[in-house]
Order: C-alpha cells, then structure tokens, then sequence
C-alpha cells in the first residue's frame, strides 16, 4: 500500500468534532446532512497556518480576541498594535487594521492611534519582555493617563523569542538562559507583578488576570477580553487582561507539562481572577469630552 492509500484511509475514517475542526471543512460538503456543524474557527482570524510552537499560548489568545471582535460585530472598528516577540506577526493572523509598535512601545502607538481615533476600539498584544522591561515606562505613564485602550499582557515569565532569557516576571527560582542556576532575588530582584502594580493607578479602570490553560480558564479568559472591549465604550479608563501563557519550548516542558506547571507553580505567584473591577457607578456611560 503507498503513503497516498494511507492519507486516503484515515482521511475517510475521520469524524467532525472541535478537535479536528480543520477536516470539519472539507468534510462538510459532502456529509452535510449527517453532521451538524458545531464549532468554527472565527472568520476574523485568517485562513494561514501561525507559526507558534505546540502548546504555545499566543495562538490560543489571538483566536480569543478575534472571537470577541466577532461576537461584539466590531471587526471594522478594531485597531490591534502588534509587539515585538513571539508574537510579532501577530498582524498576519488577525483580520483587522494593525499596526506593528517597536518594542516597548505598544500604548504609546495605541494611545496615537485611538486619541487620533476615539471612536475605533484599539488594543494592545504585548508580552512580558516587551510590555514589563523595555516597554514598563511606557505601560504605567499610558495606564496613569488612563489612555482608554485594552492592553493583552501575555505573561509566559521568558524573553520567548529570543531564547528563554530571564523577564522581569521569570519566578524565583526560575533556570532560564540568562539565570541558569534560577532566579535569585539578591541577585536580580523579585519577580514584579505588573497587575497588582498598575491596579494602583487611578487611570486602570479594570485588571484582570487569567490563563487559558483549560477549558473553563479558556472561557473565563474570554469573557474577560469581552469585558474589556465593551469597557472601551464609557471612556473610563485602560482595562488591562494578563493572561499567564504557556511557553512550553523555552519552560522544556510537553505542553501537558506546561499546563500543569501554570497550576501548580505560577499561579502561586500569579493569582488568577479581577484584580480591579469597576464601582457600580462608573459604568454610566460617558461621552468622548467626559461630560455626563
Ligand atoms: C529595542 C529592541 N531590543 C531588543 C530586541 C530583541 N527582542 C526581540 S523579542 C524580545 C523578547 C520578547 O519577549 P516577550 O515580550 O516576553 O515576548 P514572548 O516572545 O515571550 O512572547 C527581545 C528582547 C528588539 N527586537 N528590539
Ligand atoms: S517560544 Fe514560547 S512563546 Fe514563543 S512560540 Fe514557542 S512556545 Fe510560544
Ligand atoms: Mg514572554
């Protein structure tokens, strides 16, 4: 039998569920009838293959975003700034305007980009290397003006792209490239829990913190960035979602390693849900000039 018999056979044995959505398509025509389809991929993400390891938390966040883009019906209103890491082709995968920030700079393009356009929803996708070392000036000056933007903090506790070097929220304890024998707080200080930080500042109207590392984290994550976004609406304020992301190639973890590693290790030092919500009465909309 050849490699082509093979493909052919377990092609036809193939059923359609969530987990193999991708045959889902081309199954669909011709078993219309016998199969109900269930779940898709939103179409504001784009039909090409991403390039993020398996088990990487980039992909499974992006997909997030865009179901709430689409759900929301704001596909045509939404401007996304791409960051600098792993996540830096962020603009290929995401069906709306976007522009790429250097590193670091992410709100501050995002605040250009919505003063100039307060009627548009923008965001930021930005990791920890970028979002809390070269871009940590940046993040509390734009969240301390209370620029009204979503700012998606992909915190995987590495310098992802770059190999695994040590962020300023790698754990203590951590072995990462740059701190082989782990992190040591007398050496390179604590890890810094940008949440808890920013939460401080009256500009940051909602903080939250999630992980997408099973089902029901997955939809809680989501139902976050949907908050988020409708927040944009009042003009209050910055919403801030950090998502603590696998990161199973530079961790040398599986990613089942990987999954169970946020659980029983980084939310310890990460602690999952709202950090800040906003008061009742906040939640009167506003208009552009603040004025009731
Ligand atoms: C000004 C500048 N400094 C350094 C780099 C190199 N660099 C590219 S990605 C990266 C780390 C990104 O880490 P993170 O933001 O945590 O994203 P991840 O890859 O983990 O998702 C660094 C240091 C750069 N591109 N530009
Ligand atoms: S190196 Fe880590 S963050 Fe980057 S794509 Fe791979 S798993 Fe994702
Ligand atoms: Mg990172």
């Amino acid at each position: 039998m050849s490699t082509e018999d093979i493909t052919i056979e377990k092609t036809a044995d193939l059923k359609i569920s969530p987990e193999n959505e991708l045959h889902t398509c081309a199954l669909a025509e011709s078993q219309e009838d016998e199969y109900t389809l269930v779940y898709e991929k939103p179409h504001t993400l784009l039909e090409v293959n991403m390039h993020y390891c398996p088990g990487c938390a980039h992909s499974l966040v992006h997909k997030l975003i865009m179901e709430a883009v689409e759900e929301l019906n704001i596909q045509e209103d939404t401007i996304g700034v791409a960051p600098v890491g792993c996540a830096v082709f962020a603009y290929h995968y995401m069906n709306i305007d976007m522009q790429e920030a250097a590193h670091g700079r992410a709100t501050a393009v995002a605040t250009g980009i919505k003063r100039l356009m307060p009627d548009k929803y923008v965001f930021t996708y930005q990791g920890d290397g970028d979002l809390a070392a070269i871009g940590m000036a940046e993040t509390i000056h734009a969240i301390n003006r209370g620029e009204n933007i979503m700012i998606v903090f992909i915190n995987n506790a590495v310098y992802g792209m770059t190999s695994g070097q040590m962020a300023p929220t790698s754990l203590v304890g951590m072995k990462t490239t740059t701190s082989p024998f782990g992190r040591d707080p007398a050496v390179y200080g604590y890890p810094i829990k940008v949440s808890e930080l920013i939460a401080q500042l009256p500009g940051a109207f909602y903080v939250s913190r999630h992980t997408v590392n099973k089902n029901t984290s997955v939809r809680k994550a989501k139902k976050a960035i949907i908050n988020a976004l409708n927040y944009q609406k009042l003009n209050k304020g910055t919403c801030f979602v950090e998502i603590i992301g696998n990161c199973p190639s530079n961790w040398k973890m599986t990613p089942i390693e990987a999954n169970n590693f946020i659980d029983e290790v980084m939310v310890k030092t990460f602690p999952l849900g709202d950090i800040k919500l906003p008061k009742p009465e906040d939640l009167i909309p506003i208009n552009q000039n603040g004025d009731k």
